[in-house]
């Protein structure tokens, strides 16, 4: 059934199967990304509940509003399986569930689920060039964005002096991030070399790696990573495309890979003995050297095992001998990676170089910044114009919006949060009149002189209980009482 209807198909559109060919052949090689920009947003934590205990024959039950659930976090984890960024260029907004209301009966709000997003191993994770975190082990976890912490019920708000309190706090909004996710390839060996030169062909000689071979150039176009053990060790071999002279400059495909190599330990170079195109092996040596010296200063320094291949092929012998006078200083191996001939010596020296190499160079981190603990300003103020001023600052934008504006007893411990910055006194500062506005997380407050308890705003009874005296009418009733007794 399928072939008949696979028949009529080709013979209706002659061209369908090729072009789904080419279609697969471009996704396959575009399927391989390294970087990508994503945002990622933590979830906001659950608004605390405003509520009192009203029960038949229960006299004064007292608040039992319950606080909300912490948002989400946003944690990012090393998936050794994984070899692309490829799933998060096409999802790059990023958000974790928010945390639950609280409940009456001091009912806490479910927590919301962390997002673990799941990253290729050697991942580095960047804000503003900053490196945040460097996944070199599998299944390590980072939180790259906490989610914000559910506010606090009236049942946290009560006290000695306030049995009653009508306030009940907004959650937390969670943590938001523009990263620049950057996958630096994890592998012990580099291999390097000009475009058909055997780099797969040798890979698939001591891995179990199948990547694609085959006589033109530019067959790779991807890295592939390989296995390979030898004398009890075992260690990761990385087969990048092609280099060509002027790969540093972006020249081919090299390029864009080399960044994958900085990472390994050991390079083996394979040289095709008949050259690439009209170079001839000596100097196609020495190109890919000096491409790998201008890349990077630090690849050229690594240790490099030169490896003549193709020993099957009449005339590859004479050439050898050629290069081991030209290149005294180094060792120089001559093999069929095809054939499977001299391969053991590569892999025994590439076993003694690792054992030497430090082993620590995957887990250099790029522009590590020293942890600082800076002291945030709790507010900056800045004066718009004549009557207008804009505060900003994180702490005090995290309070203004934690703040429920539909609760008096909340705007009023706003607004004695404001005084405490010592807002009211820099605000006196910039020469503040009254009716003047103040701008801060979008919203807006009109200037009335002080920051002091606005008491005409609360009522005196509040859902049936009594509202406490204010700081200022008790130093009154205070004063009050001592004029009395003086009389
Ligand atoms: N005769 C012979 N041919 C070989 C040997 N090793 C590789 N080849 C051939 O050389 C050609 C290129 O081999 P690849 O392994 O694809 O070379 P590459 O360096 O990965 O090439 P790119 O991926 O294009 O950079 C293929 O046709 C291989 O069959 C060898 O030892 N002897
Ligand atoms: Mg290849």
């Amino acid at each position: 059934m399928l072939t008949k209807y696979n028949e009529s198909l080709s013979k209706n559109f002659s061209y369908s199967k090729s072009f789904f060919y080419a279609k697969i052949k471009y996704m396959q090689a575009n399927s391989f990304i390294d970087r990508v920009k994503v945002y990622v947003k933590a979830g906001k934590g659950g608004d605390g509940c405003l509520s009192f205990r009203r029960e038949k024959f229960i006299e004064f039950g007292g608040p039992n509003g319950g606080s909300g659930g912490k948002g989400g976090d946003i944690v990012f984890k090393a998936e050794p399986n994984l070899t692309t960024l490829q799933d998060l260029a096409y999802n790059p907004h990023i958000e974790a569930p928010n945390g639950e209301k609280g409940g009456t009966y001091n009912k806490t709000g479910l927590n919301g689920k962390d997002k673990i997003i799941l990253v290729p191993l050697g991942t580095i994770i960047k804000e503003n060039d900053n490196v945040l975190a460097d996944l070199t082990k599998p299944g390590e976890e980072v939180v790259i964005a906490k989610g914000g912490r559910g506010g606090r019920g009236n049942q946290s708000f009560k006290s000695r002096f306030n049995t009653a309190p009508r306030i009940a706090e907004n959650g937390q909004p969670g943590e938001e991030k523009t990263l620049i996710l950057e996958l630096k390839v994890l592998a012990d060996v580099g291999l390097v070399g000009f475009p058909n030169a055997g780099k797969s062909t040798f890979l698939t000689a001591v891995s179990a790696a199948r990547p694609k071979i085959a006589g033109y150039p530019f067959t790779t176009l991807n890295p592939n990573l390989g296995i390979a053990s030898h004398k009890g060790k075992s260690f990761v071999v990385a087969d990048i495309p092609g280099i060509i002279e002027g790969a540093s400059l972006g020249k081919g495909l090299g390029h864009q890979f080399l960044k994958h190599i900085e990472r390994t330990r050991v390079l083996v170079h394979l040289v095709d003995p008949f050259g690439y195109e009209d170079l001839s092996a000596e100097k196609s040596i020495k190109v890919i050297q000096k491409e790998l010296k201008t890349f990077d200063k630090n690849l050229a320094k690594k240790p490099q095992i030169l490896v003549i291949n193709k020993s099957d092929i009449d005339g590859a012998q004479e050439i050898y001998e050629k290069l081991k006078k030209k290149f005294k200083d180094q060792t120089i191996y001559f093999i069929s990676a095809a054939g499977a001939q001299g391969i053991n010596k590569v892999l025994d020296n590439i076993v003694k170089e690792l054992s030497k190499a430090p082993v620590v160079v995957a887990k250099k981190k790029e522009k590590v910044l020293p942890k600082v603990h800076l002291v945030e300003p709790m507010f900056v103020l800045t004066k718009v114009d004549e009557n207008t001023f804009q505060i900003t600052g994180k702490k005090i934008e995290e309070f203004i919006a934690m703040t429920n504006f539909s609760q008096p007893e909340a705007v009023q411990r706003l607004r004695g949060i404001f005084k405490k910055f010592g807002l009211e006194k820099a605000l006196q500062k910039e020469g503040i009149t009254e009716g003047a506005t103040i701008l801060a997380c979008g919203k807006e407050f009109e200037w009335n002189g002080s920051f002091d308890e606005e008491v005409s705003a609360l009522p005196d009874r509040i859902g049936g209980y009594k509202r406490r005296a204010t700081k200022q009418e008790r130093l009154d009733k205070r004063k009050a009482r001592r004029q009395a007794k003086n009389i």
